[in-house]
C-alpha cells in the first residue's frame, strides 16, 4: 500500500514537471554558443514553478538586486550577504555560473555612505578607502568557481549628444571625477582570484551616440593598461532597435580585445521604456493586448538571436533580465505605473511563449 501511494505520488510529481517543462531547454537550442543566463531574486530558488524554469533553460545566473551594494551594505555600514548566499548557493549546488551585479553603481549606494556624519561628502580619499574595503569583502566572500564574472561599474555614462561623456550628477563622479572608473577597475583586480573577468556594464550601448562615448572610454581604459576584460550591453531593447546596430555594437567593443556580453535582455513591446515627454506618457499608458505584438516580438528576438549567434565568437553570455513577463521588473509596472508589458520568452505561467519558439526555429533552420 505504502508502495503504491508512494509510486502514484512519484508519479504526480512527474506529470507536473512534464506540464511545466514539456519543451526544449533554452540551453540545449542555443548549444555551446555562449552561456545562457536569467537573473533572479532570493524568492525564485526555493523549487517553485520559476525554479523550474531556471533549472530547465539555463546555464548561468545573475542577483538581479542581491548583489548590488544597496543589496549588502547595511544602513550601520555592516554587510549582509543572507539574500545573496541564498542565491550564489543555488548556483553552486546546480553547476550554474554566475556574473557579480555590481560593484560601483550610482543607483545602489546606502543612504548617506558618501557623506560624512554632518551631511557633507566624504572627501575622494576617504569614499574609496571606505569602498576599497567593501570590494575586498566582496571577493573574499564569492566563491570565485562560481562568480566568474562582475561588472565593476555600472551606467556611468550620458546618454544624450548635448551631454559630456560621464553622468556627472553621478555621486561616484562628484566626488571622484571621471578616474573612479579606472580606480575601481584596479581595486577590484586586486582582491578578484584570477579566474575572475571584470566587466564595464551599460545601456543604450546600440545607440550610435552612447556606443561611440562608450567605444571612447573603454579605449582609454585599455590603452591606459587598466585591468578590464569585458564590457555588458544591457539590452533592454524595444522592436525598433536594428539587428545591424547590435551587430555594429558588438564589433566596435571587441576590437578593442575585449570580451562582449548580453547582461540584462529584456524587449518591451512598447516602442521606449524611457518615454522622454508627458505628453508621450499619455500615449503610451494603456496596456497592450499581447495577442497585438506577438509576432513582431517573436521576429524581433529571432532576428537578434541570429546576429547573436553569427557573433559568437566575441560573445561569452546572453543574460534575461529575469525569468517570466510576471517576475519582470517591466512585466511588474516599472516604466509606466499600472502598465504591463510583455518583455520575456516565458510568460506569467512560465510557458514558453512565440519569441521562444521563433528563437528555437532559428535555431533548426540552421541544422
Ligand atoms: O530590475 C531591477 C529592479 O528590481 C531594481 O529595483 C532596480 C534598482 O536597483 O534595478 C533594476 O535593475 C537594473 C539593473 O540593476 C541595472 N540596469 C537597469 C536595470 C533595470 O532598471
Amino acid at each position: 500500500m505504502i508502495k503504491k501511494i508512494t509510486l502514484s505520488l512519484a508519479v504526480a510529481a512527474l506529470a507536473i514537471t512534464a506540464k511545466a517543462q514539456d519543451y526544449t531547454p533554452l540551453k540545449q537550442i542555443i548549444g555551446d554558443d555562449f552561456y545562457i543566463g536569467v537573473a533572479i531574486n532570493p524568492n525564485q530558488v526555493s523549487g517553485n514553478e520559476d525554479t523550474k524554469t531556471i533549472l530547465h533553460n539555463f546555464t548561468t545566473i545573475t542577483a538581479e538586486n542581491a548583489m548590488k551594494p544597496a543589496g549588502i551594505i547595511q544602513a550601520d555600514g555592516s554587510y549582509n550577504f543572507t539574500d545573496a548566499d541564498k542565491i550564489v548557493n543555488f548556483a553552486k549546488e546546480n553547476g550554474l555560473k554566475m556574473r557579480g551585479h555590481t560593484l560601483c553603481w550610482h543607483a545602489s549606494i546606502p543612504r548617506n555612505y558618501m557623506k560624512n556624519a554632518d551631511g557633507t561628502d566624504l572627501t575622494k580619499e576617504e569614499l574609496y578607502a571606505k569602498h576599497e574595503k567593501y570590494i575586498k569583502a566582496v571577493f573574499e566572500h564569492f566563491p570565485s568557481d562560481v562568480v566568474i564574472y562582475w561588472d565593476v561599474v555600472n551606467e556611468a555614462l550620458n546618454d544624450g549628444e548635448n551631454e559630456g561623456r560621464y553622468r556627472e550628477r553621478s555621486e561616484w563622479y562628484r566626488i571622484c571625477g571621471p578616474e573612479f572608473i579606472s580606480w575601481a577597475f584596479k581595486t577590484a583586480r586586486k582582491y578578484a582570484p584570477a579566474n575572475v573577468k571584470l566587466y564595464y556594464n551599460d545601456y543604450n550601448l546600440v545607440d550610435p551616440v552612447k556606443r561611440e562615448k562608450c567605444y571612447l572610454m573603454l579605449k582609454e581604459l585599455v590603452d591606459s593598461g587598466v585591468p578590464i576584460d569585458g564590457v555588458g550591453m544591457q539590452a533592454h531593447w524595444s522592436m525598433d532597435v536594428t539587428p545591424a546596430q547590435i551587430e555594429e555594437s558588438i564589433n566596435r567593443f571587441a576590437s578593442l580585445g575585449l570580451d562582449v556580453q548580453i547582461t540584462e535582455f529584456d524587449l518591451t513591446v512598447y516602442n521606449s521604456i524611457h518615454p522622454p515627454k508627458a505628453s508621450e506618457r499619455q500615449i503610451v499608458k494603456y496596456t497592450l493586448p499581447y495577442d497585438v505584438v506577438e509576432k513582431a516580438q517573436a521576429d524581433a528576438y529571432a532576428s537578434y538571436f541570429k546576429v547573436l549567434h553569427e557573433n559568437r565568437d566575441k560573445i561569452s553570455s546572453v543574460i534575461f533580465w529575469n525569468v517570466n513577463d510576471a517576475s519582470s521588473w517591466l512585466g511588474r509596472g516599472f516604466a509606466i505605473r499600472g502598465r504591463l508589458d510583455y518583455p520575456l520568452l516565458f510568460d506569467r505561467e512560465n510557458k514558453p511563449k512565440a519569441p521562444f519558439f521563433s528563437i528555437e526555429n532559428y535555431y533548426k533552420s540552421l541544422k
